[in-house]
């Protein structure tokens, strides 16, 4: 079980990461922010269980679907809308854009465009907290599924287990890379199969099962900052909008009726909030922090976008 108070955070973590990438998607349409963004809507689960159980001296990298790890490692929501509208106060100072966060105070260490591309830096990372550090920090690798398919994750995984690093690979399986689903991408061979031959801890969750998420996961964190090793965490997990951009795209009919069905009865958001309001916490209390987080980030977004036009003036006046 999780204690009530954990799960509220778990539950309002959810909820803000959901309500900033909500208005990231409302926003888009003005075409001031001038980025690809690759939504998470959806997938709320494994960022906010991150962000109960990591702590402040850990470290994480992340992929191109990066917004929520960001934030579930306590990054500033307003500077990340500041680097998606290209700002210096961004948390990459504007440089980045949306695939190209980090935030080194808080030992989010970075997210790439290029798939995989981060997981052999996350590993090399936990080596240097094995071999400089005395704190038993760890470091969590996010990764789609779609990284299994790229070499450098078995060399990392194997490099992993031989050098026995603190860190933790989590595969966030939405099923699809892009528009393509797992079976022509990996036939019948499941990700677990593949796990099992490096001999490294492995656990799988589906159906946004986020107690099990919960349980398992903290065992692996207690036994990875024990020595114990690496793991691999598979989530199965669903995005809402299409793979990059702010707009729903099942018209086109690449993911089926059933699949869509079964994933909109397991939303992340309703289950933690039934099983809070089960546990005896009001929904009229929740409904006010909702409110309060809403108009936050609502507030940020604006001051966001306020700076971008100005700056966008400026620069037009200097070209002028
Ligand atoms: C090495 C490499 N190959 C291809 C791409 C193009 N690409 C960008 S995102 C993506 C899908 C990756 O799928 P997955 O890892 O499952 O992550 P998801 O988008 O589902 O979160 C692809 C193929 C890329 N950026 N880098
Ligand atoms: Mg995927």
């Amino acid at each position: 079980m999780i204690p009530q108070t954990e799960l509220l955070n778990i539950y309002l973590m959810a909820f803000s990461i959901r309500s900033v990438e909500l208005t990231i998607s409302e926003n888009y349409y003005k075409e001031l922010v001038r980025c690809p963004v690759h939504l998470s809507i959806g997938q709320e689960m494994v960022p906010s269980i991150f962000s109960s159980l990591d702590k402040s001296n850990d470290l994480a990298v992340s992929t191109h679907r990066g917004h929520a790890h960001f934030l579930g490692k306590r990054g500033s929501i307003r500077r990340l809308f500041d680097e998606i509208h290209g700002l210096p106060t961004g948390c990459s100072g504007g440089n980045g854009g949306s695939m190209h966060l980090i935030d080194i105070d808080n030992g989010f260490m970075g997210t790439t465009a290029i798939v995989a591309n981060t997981v052999p830096i996350g590993v090399g990372m936990s080596e240097a907290q094995n071999l400089l550090t005395n704190n038993n920090s760890i470091t969590t690798i996010f990764m789609g599924e779609g990284a299994t398919e790229e070499g450098v994750f078995y060399e990392s995984l194997n490099y992993a287990k031989i050098r026995n690093l603190p860190c933790i690979f989590v595969i966030e399986n939405n099923n699809f890379s892009v528009y393509t689903s797992l079976e022509p991408r990996q036939g019948k061979l499941n990700i677990e199969k593949k796990i099992n031959g490096f001999c490294v801890n492995y656990i799988f969750v589906d159906n946004h099962n986020y107690m099990l998420l919960h349980s398992k996961w903290s065992q692996a964190v207690d036994d990875v900052r024990n020595g114990k090793g690496p793991y691999v965490i598979e989530v199965m997990t669903h995005r809402y909008r299409e793979h990059c951009g702010p707009n729903f795209d099942d018209h086109l009919n690449y993911r089926d009726e059933t699949f869509l069905k079964k994933w909109k009865k397991l939303d992340i958001l309703d289950l933690l909030k039934n099983d809070l309001i089960e546990s005896g916490i009001e929904e009229s209390y929740l409904s006010k922090k909702e409110d309060q987080i809403f108009k936050f980030i609502k507030n940020e977004y604006k001051n966001s976008e306020i700076n971008y036009l100005k700056k966008r003036e400026k620069m037009n006046k200097t070209c002028s």
